[in-house]
């Protein structure tokens, strides 16, 4: 699972990327679309959450700012939620009166949107789920047992159609109004690949827009795959994504006690690129349409942090020897360089084993200053080898006031 265009490519070299989860669902600080189910503990009736969008007026609404804050952050592409399941269209559409241009914004939010965020050189995507709550012939999705949806439909095969032709109609809006998209990111792959002609629409995606990178959750035709909430143990062997909030829930909410800590959304940052994924941190705007004060915080951290140790973590690899050398951090590589993650500053000299090859110098990133280390050669048995086993071991000195900041990275 990887895009085979050239264009496509930047997405394994991203490593770090912005979602943003956002529409008249802020005005409540509820989950996005989620209070729709009867059993939610934010719950809505259809009635009151659709009436929302007449109050959503964002008069703060300002993606270049939104860009400028992704660009600090170090962030190379950045996704935004055109329909959640919900099924509020962010966009111009003729398929539905449930837009933006014809509820209270009275605007395509997505056409600023994009050309802020390509204008600050990022990559476009637009976040566009399977699920529709509010299109009348949408069929119930199998979610999870004893999970309702808010308005069940049994499947009818010439409603499933209808359904289906709007939300193809929907996908060529998106992929012919806006010029470039780089990326776009399907939700939840409730039903088989047959229920929504998995393939054709990709074909018709690629069509419109040959070199697009798209997730796994338009069943079996996604580029690669996407963890939510959690880096996995074992990643996957071909390009995939985290997407993780930074507080307890993708819309917005003012409540400041729940984010992650800076250190937590770096280390987890390192963790991903280490296992050669992406992390798609997400953001969630308040109904003016301006960012809180505490992920815009967090995001400037992380992005002052990659401003001087960004080498380790843009277009590296996973380190896939078969032995992987012996370090008790995040390790990634770009050719012939090994980058090792210090969380902590050391006690003692860091201790790198069985790296192979020779050691030509050993640098600390963020300055460029040569650190003293010395290369052991370690003899001993192995069994299932056949006499002497010899492996190397590396000893570097790492002076603690090198580890001013956290997350020191040696070159
Ligand atoms: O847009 C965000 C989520 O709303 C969406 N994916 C991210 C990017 C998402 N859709 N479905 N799921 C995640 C998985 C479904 C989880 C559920 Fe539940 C568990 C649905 C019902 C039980 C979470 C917890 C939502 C309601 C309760």
């Amino acid at each position: 699972m990887k895009a085979v265009h050239p264009q496509a490519q930047w997405f394994d070299e991203a490593r770090f990327g912005v979602f943003i989860h956002w529409g008249p669902y802020a005005l409540r600080e509820i989950e996005a679309s989620w209070p729709l189910m009867p059993h939610s503990r934010q719950h809505l009736d259809v009635e009151t959450y659709e009436s929302l969008a007449d109050e959503f007026h964002p008069t703060s609404y300002n993606p270049r700012e939104w860009a400028q804050h992704a660009k600090e952050a170090g962030a190379k592409y950045v996704v935004l939620t055109a329909k959640h399941h919900d099924g509020f269209c962010l966009f111009d559409t003729a398929t539905t009166d449930y837009c933006a241009t014809k509820r209270g914004p009275q605007q395509d939010l997505i056409a600023p949107y994009v050309e802020a965020v390509r204008e600050a050189g990022l990559k476009v995507g637009l976040y566009f789920t399977t699920i529709d709550w509010h299109d009348p012939d949408f069929a119930t999705i199998p979610i999870s047992k004893g999970i309702q949806s808010p308005k069940p439909n049994t499947y009818d095969p010439a409603r499933w159609w209808q359904f289906h032709k709007r939300f193809m109609e929907q996908l060529r809006e998106l992929l012919t109004h806006y010029g470039r998209i780089d990326l776009i990111w399907f939700d939840v792959p409730g039903f088989g690949a047959d229920r929504w002609r998995s393939s054709e629409v990709k074909q018709m995606m690629l069509n419109l827009q040959p070199h697009l990178v798209i997730n796994d959750r338009l069943p079996d035709v996604g580029d690669y795959e996407t963890p939510e909430q959690f880096v996995p143990t074992h990643p996957p062997d071909g390009w995939w994504e985290t997407c993780m909030t930074m507080n307890h829930q993708w819309a917005y909410h003012s409540d400041a006690s729940t984010y992650k800590s800076e250190v937590t959304l770096l280390d987890t940052l390192l963790e991903v690129a280490s296992k050669g994924g992406n992390l798609l941190l997400n953001v969630g705007p308040g109904p003016d349409g301006t960012w809180p004060e505490e992920a815009i915080e967090r995001l400037q951290r992380i992005g002052a942090w990659l401003a001087h140790s960004g080498d380790s973590i843009y277009g590296t690899q996973r380190v896939v020897e078969h032995y992987p050398p012996c370090f008790y951090g995040p390790m990634t590589r770009k050719g012939n360089t090994i980058y090792l993650h210090l969380r902590e500053i050391p006690r003692f000299p860091v201790e790198v084993r069985e790296l192979g090859g020779q050691v030509k110098s050993v640098k600390l990133l963020k300055t460029g200053e040569e650190l003293a280390y010395k290369v052991e050669e370690i003899f001993g048995h192995l069994s299932g080898t056949e006499g002497r086993y010899s492996v190397n071991r590396i000893w570097i000195d790492v002076p603690a006031e090198f580890c001013d900041e956290w997350n020191t990275v040696i070159a």
